[in-house]
């Protein structure tokens, strides 16, 4: 047997660093001391972990110095390195924005043509200028950015919005959305045999806990009278489990129930006659 780890990169510290290591642990994979450290490994799994820059992940990993990596789509696209993405992670969710003062009007990019922008994208910002015919002057700026126009550095900004918030205190509004972007699992183009069966194992982990996260499971006491038209409205995995209760005329259904629709099924269970509902949070879910 090979002692091969996957090798993988993640925020040392930051808006990903927590849902990178929850992520992991949800996943099986306890970190071992991971304070202060700039790598570590885990008894759990097969892994080692580096913590670094999130800018620093997209080039680690097209280097092979990482086998994958948890990375912004907003950082992956400004770094324009050759890496593949393997699975959409849903948490740090954000927009880049073009921001103008809030009592400016926008009317579309050619309002952007002349101006100063100040920004920590280049690449995806003069991507954009570039698709949309417009000639701006990009100001790179590291961190910040909120501020150039306010001391008179740049007349717009391109930067991460989430809240809003940021602009808001800032005297800017948000006029046009560049990209849409939240966390993503990166990949290297070619893995050994070995890591690609260790990062099928760590994607099958994944997509459990994600599917575990869009469904809750419900229990329901029903009378029996009614209980093909109870069973009749839930979707579940197969059929419900159906389970008599000590006191006669009645049931116990267990089913399982996507998030969005919940809700609205509850309701019309409700109506057909369920009682005693109970909705439970799923830990994993293996189809
Ligand atoms: O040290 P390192 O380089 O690793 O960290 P960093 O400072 O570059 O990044 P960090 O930790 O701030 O963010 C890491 C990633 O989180 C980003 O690359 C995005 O993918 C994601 N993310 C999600 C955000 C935000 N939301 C966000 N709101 N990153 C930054 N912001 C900032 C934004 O730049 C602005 O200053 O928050 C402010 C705006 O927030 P609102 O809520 O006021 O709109
Ligand atoms: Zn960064």
């Amino acid at each position: 047997m090979s002692n091969e780890k996957l090798k993988i990169a993640i925020q040392k510290s930051g808006r990903l660093y927590e849902d990178s290591v929850k992520l992991l642990q949800e996943c099986g994979i306890e970190l071992r001391n991971v304070k202060d450290r700039l790598r570590t490994e885990s008894d759990t799994f097969p892994m080692e972990i580096f913590f670094l820059r999130d800018d620093d992940i997209p080039q680690y990993v097209e280097d092979g110095v990482a086998d994958i990596g948890i990375v912004g789509q907003n950082v992956l696209l400004e770094k324009n390195k050759k890496t593949d993405v393997v699975e959409m992670l849903g948490f740090g969710k954000c927009r880049l924005s073009i921001a103008i003062p809030r009592n400016e009007t926008y009317a579309g990019p050619s309002s952007l043509e002349g101006k100063r922008i100040a920004t920590s994208y280049p690449f995806l910002v003069s991507e954009y200028l570039k698709k949309n015919n417009v000639n701006a002057e990009i100001h790179e700026i590291s961190g910040s950015v909120e501020i150039a126009p306010g001391i008179g550095l740049a007349d717009v900004v391109a930067d991460l919005v989430s809240s809003g918030s940021t602009l808001f205190m800032n005297g800017l509004k948000e006029a046009e959305v560049i990209l849409q972007s939240q966390s993503v699992l990166i990949r290297n183009t070619v893995l050994s045999a070995e890591k690609e069966t260790l990062l099928n194992k760590l994607l099958f982990r994944i997509s459990a806990v994600k599917k575990s996260k869009r469904n809750k499971y419900v229990l329901l006491n029903a009378p029996n009278d009614r209980l093909d038209e109870i069973i009749a409205l839930l979707p579940g995995m197969k059929s419900p489990t159906v389970l008599p209760l000590a006191e006669s005329g009645w049931s116990s259904v267990h089913t399982v129930l996507k998030e969005e629709e919940f809700w609205e099924k509850i309701e019309i269970l409700k109506n057909a006659g369920a009682e005693g509902i109970l909705v439970i949070p799923i830990e994993k879910m293996i189809l």
